[in-house]
């Protein structure tokens, strides 16, 4: 009986509890880490997803951080959380298992043992982070050996047995909702300062130039776009939560004398004020990775002549990471931006800062950006790993973004065109498949060499359905190209295609 006893006391028996004590535990540790750590890049969910980034091929990443980042931060966490609940819990029972068999005298304590180290390897060998795995591990394992700790006898009546077992199970669910408090305050603690009223109305004043060339089309995106309507597109399951004391910007590498920027010494850099465009590579022709702001910041050459670069190229990294490497003559106008539309970078966008490289895909614009290596030669980038291409400047691409019906029968389509630093010089619309087409009109261009064009264009509808083509002229004189492509691997091609029923 005794030794019956002993052995049931650290094994899960039956299958219900095993997914239990699995959860129970996996969850504790999550919730510990993000009561430590909020969305910072040391929390398990995130270490995690970036972890399982660099094992999926290219491919995948980019549809999951195409379709599913940031819009679905609530699935990526569930998704991530369950997976990674199950994955450390399992770990955790294997430890708990083989700790409790090692030394039967002392089932728990040697379980709860071995839950940690097996739990704690496995962490910091998968993350590579040591410190942060330490909390979690310690969280996964004693609720495992909590749970597996209840009296069971082959004997006892079973709604008696149950009461502790719930009571536990109980005690855990209460210690993670109290560690995702935690966690949810923690970031909010770490507060973004605000712009100060001199250099919010430069931005302004950009902001009301743009509003004023606006052209009067419902429904669509603004010349400037609203920050909460700007897309946003990262490898993060949620956006990095930086605190701007602990944060910095160093050049390092071939430069004459390495330097560290902290957010007030940016700051203190001259400040330049831009609108300007950015596009995703993975931009479909008529997709929505595509927005315009105003963009505060400093001139990233002033910043970078401080150190005296010696080298050629550039390779940029983030706390997230992410890193992309350049020629310096790309960022010869480039920025580093700290402010949107008026108001402190958020952080989706990379609060504390960010770089702004003209002409090129958004790709290259690296948010919370950390380091800045100065090198010989060109490296490589975090999507060009993952088999994408375009270091080029930016393809030519219409949006169709409203199509209304005005109030004397005509319908009125509105959009924007986007050729880089080319600019857009004409936008045509075709109603008939490409056979015939016609010029749509052109807003006055925004002012900033980076930037994309609004148009629109009104007929009298004489048939119930179009197929409409859309094409742009660039600075150059070129017309877009018709030949159509995917936006992998080096950005989407061909004219925008449209159809539209009308009521007639
Ligand atoms: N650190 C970091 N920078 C990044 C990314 C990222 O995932 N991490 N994504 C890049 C991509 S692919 C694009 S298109 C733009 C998007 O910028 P936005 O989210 O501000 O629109 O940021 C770029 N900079
Ligand atoms: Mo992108």
């Amino acid at each position: 009986m005794q030794g019956l006893d002993s052995e049931s006391a650290w094994l899960a028996s039956s299958w219900r509890e095993l997914v239990g004590v699995i959860f129970a535990s996996g969850i504790s540790a999550i919730g510990t880490s993000f009561a430590m750590y909020g969305t910072s890049k040391n929390f398990l969910i995130v270490s995690t997803s970036r972890l399982v980034l660099n094992i999926l091929p290219g491919s995948v990443v980019a549809s999951i951080v195409w379709n599913f980042g940031d819009y679905s931060l609530a699935l990526s966490l569930v998704v991530f959380g369950i997976f990674l609940a199950s994955v450390t819990g399992s770990v955790s029972y294997t430890g708990f298992f083989l700790g409790a068999r090692l030394v039967p005298s002392r089932p728990i304590l040697a379980g709860f043992g071995g839950a940690v180290f097996l739990m704690g390897g496995a962490v910091t060998l998968f993350t590579g982070l040591f410190v942060p795995a330490v909390a979690p591990t310690i969280a996964g394992g004693a609720a495992m050996a909590l749970v597996l700790r209840r009296p069971v006898t082959g004997e006892t009546d079973q709604t008696t047995d149950r009461r502790p077992f719930l009571k536990t199970f109980g005690a855990i669910a209460g210690f993670n909702v109290a560690a995702h408090v935690v966690g949810l305050l923690q970031g909010r603690g770490s507060e973004r300062p605000g712009v100060d009223r001199e250099r919010s109305s430069g931005a302004q004043q950009l902001q009301e130039s743009a509003d004023s060339r606006t052209l009067d089309v419902g429904g669509m995106p603004g010349y400037v776009v609203d920050t909460d309507a700007f897309y946003k597109v990262d490898i993060n399951p949620r956006p990095p939560v930086v605190a701007v004391d602990d944060w910095s910007l160093t050049v390092t590498g071939a430069v004459e004398s390495e330097r560290t920027f902290g957010y007030d010494d940016i700051q203190s850099l001259e400040t330049v004020h831009e609108i300007k465009t950015l596009r995703c590579l993975g931009d479909s022709r008529n997709g929505e990775q595509i927005g315009t702001a105003v963009w505060t910041g400093t001139p990233i050459m002033d910043l970078l002549a401080e150190t005296e670069p010696q080298g050629t190229h550039l390779m940029l990294r983030a706390v997230d990471d992410y890193y992309y490497s350049m020629p310096i003559e790309m960022v010869q106008d480039g920025m580093v931006a700290y402010g949107m539309n008026g108001e402190t970078l958020p952080r989706a966008h990379g609060f504390p800062a960010r770089v702004l490289v003209p002409n090129r895909w958004g790709k290259l614009n690296v948010k919370w950006i950390e380091e800045i290596e100065v090198i010989d030669g060109l490296d490589s980038g975090y999507w060009e790993e993952r088999g994408w291409d375009g270091m080029e400047p930016v393809n030519t691409v219409v949006k169709i973004q409203a199509a209304n019906r005005l109030s004397d029968g005509a319908v009125q389509m509105g959009g924007h065109a986007y050729a880089g630093t080319r600019g857009i010089e004409r936008v045509e619309i075709s109603l008939d498949a490409g056979q015939t087409w016609s010029d749509a009109t052109l807003a006055e261009p925004l002012p900033g060499s980076d930037t994309w064009r609004q148009w629109k264009y009104e007929w009298q509808p004489q048939e119930s359905e179009y197929t409409i083509f859309a094409r742009a002229t660039d600075g150059t004189g070129t017309v877009q190209t018709r030949v159509r492509s995917d936006p992998y691997p080096s950005g989407a091609t061909g004219w925008t295609r449209y159809s539209l029923s009308v009521d007639l």
